[in-house]
């Protein structure tokens, strides 16, 4: 390290987080960090069992430091500890805390407790992580008590709030003894960027002499968080345009086999399209499968749980259209009708003017000689594309956490076919008339046309869902 480096983290504002055991600090400190690889994070007490630290930087600039600390297991042997140290009276000065970390000795039955008590009067601001389900117990009521006595701020941070409202409630009347009102609501695992953006805000109202810093990084993080959501978004989108501009040649002669055989081929097609956009969000967002799991994503090894073909499928996204719900998506519309979105009719007047012009020739040249040659095509169906929309939409939703259970409750439920943007059956039929953008090309991403219809696309996935779950 060099020596202005050096002098920058002696600089920078040192951030503790601390609690109880198995409260989720560690799992806190990857999501600020927004790295799966820092410490262990275990469903059982005390995973952490020493200070460990990372540094938050936007772009190049270290911004502050995280310290993770082992849990606090015995609050009650240490406040007993500090009543006898202080003979029987536990001060209000941090001399107290600060002779019991001098005086700990290896193998202390309390050397746990030191290491974070070493660490809170090290740092400048201490998050408090609580897991809400826990009633208040006496023992947090200990390590509320000690850990003000460090005279540090105190911001906490509630963990495990789905469906546990009034826990939450009891604990904020607990901390308000404390003199500690503003808390947060900060899903560890699951969580947003606004809540994000509070904690860093709280900090900066704590410790203003940091305040300038910490808006670099709330800055660089709010422009990231965009750069994420629009790129997941614009994962989608290519998603859709695949395979709505994807077509499968069909044999014209009514052979079952060869039809069902294109058929097969088609579904395939969609399948992997769809298996691939799901690898890749899961990547862009950074989610392991213990992520998946939590948000309740239905995915299992990295697959969806139901085939995007799977009878019912219709249904589960809202989209029960009579019997053909309890088929499932089609395998294909023929595409016949839909040939640069003339009718059959107007395409052999076309194909039987000698002197079409060139451009008609150029546009509509492939579907007039199919015509002509009997070619048909598949494509995925209406119902194809919808179900892959609404279920990407509803996976980008829980990537960007909004449909999080800890948000479900103030859900307004709204049949998933109203989540289609307005334009849809535009946009499909536009995509359809398109083969040539089933892959990027420069003629396709110049086109006026396709650049409008990706945008309508990517904007309507952006869109706050209108069940009006918050953000
Ligand atoms: N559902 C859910 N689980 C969480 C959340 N935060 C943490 N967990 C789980 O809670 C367990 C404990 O998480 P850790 O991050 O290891 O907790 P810790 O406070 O660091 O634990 P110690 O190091 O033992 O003190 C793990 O199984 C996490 O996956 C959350 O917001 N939601
Ligand atoms: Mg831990």
């Amino acid at each position: 390290m060099t020596d202005s480096s050096t002098q920058a983290t002696k600089t920078l504002l040192n951030v503790a987080v601390v609690g109880h055991t198995n409260t989720g600090k560690t799992s806190l400190i990857r999501t600020m960090l927004r790295s799966s690889e820092f410490g262990t994070i275990e469903d059982g007490a005390g995973t952490t069992r020493h200070v460990e630290q990372a540094t938050i930087s936007a772009g190049e600039e270290p911004i502050l430091n995280l310290h993770d600390t082992p849990g606090l297991e015995d609050s009650y042997g240490l406040f007993s500890h500090l009543k006898k140290m202080g003979k029987g009276h536990v001060s209000s000065t941090t001399r107290l805390l600060a002779d019991f970390v001098a005086n700990i000795t290896v193998d202390d039955p309390l050397e746990q407790e030191a290491k974070v008590i070493r660490q809170v009067l090290r740092s400048d601001v201490l998050l408090y992580i609580i897991d809400v389900r826990e009633p208040v117990l006496e023992k947090y009521r200990y390590e509320l008590e000690i850990l003000s006595k460090a005279a540090k701020p105190i911001i906490p941070v509630f963990n495990f709030i789905a469906g546990h409202p009034d826990e939450l409630t009891e604990w904020r009347g607990q901390l308000a003894v404390y003199h500690i009102y503003a808390a947060l609501e900060f899903d560890t695992v699951a969580f947003t960027f606004e809540a994000e953006k509070r904690l860093y805000q709280k900090i900066q109202t704590l410790v203003d002499t940091h305040y300038t810093n910490l808006q670099k990084l709330i800055n660089y993080r709010a422009k990231n968080w965009d750069q994420l959501c629009l790129s997941g978004a614009k994962r989608v989108t290519e998603l859709i345009i695949t395979v709505a501009c994807h077509r499968e040649t069909k044999h014209a002669e009514n052979n079952t086999t060869a039809n069902t055989l294109t058929e097969e081929k088609l579904q395939d097609f969609v399948r992997k399209a769809e298996q691939r956009c799901l690898k890749d969000l899961l990547s862009i967002y950074n989610f392991t499968e213990k992520d998946v799991a939590i948000q309740n994503i239905p995915v299992s090894n990295g697959q969806w749980q139901l085939d995007i073909f799977a009878p019912g499928i219709l249904k589960a996204y809202g989209l029960d259209v009579g019997s053909s719900a309890l088929k499932g998506a089609a395998a294909g519309a023929g595409i016949d009708l839909m040939v640069g979105g003339l009718s059959l009719g107007a395409a052999s007047a076309l194909g039987a003017m000698a002197g079409a012009g060139w451009s008609t020739a150029r546009r509509y040249g492939s579907e007039i000689k199919a015509m002509m040659d009997g070619t048909e095509w598949l494509c995925a169906d209406e119902n194809t594309l919808r179900v892959l929309y609404l279920r990407q939409r509803q996976l980008l939703g829980k990537l960007m956490h909004r449909g999080h259970a800890a948000v479900d409750t103030v859900e307004v439920k709204v049949p998933d076919s109203e989540k289609l943007p307005d334009d849809w059956s535009e946009i499909t039929s536009i995509l359809r008339q398109n083969p040539a953008w089933h892959e990027a090309s420069s003629s396709r991403n110049n086109s006026q046309q396709y650049q409008d219809v990706e945008a309508r696309l990517v904007s309507s996935l952006l869109k706050e869902p209108i069940s009006g779950t918050r953000a």
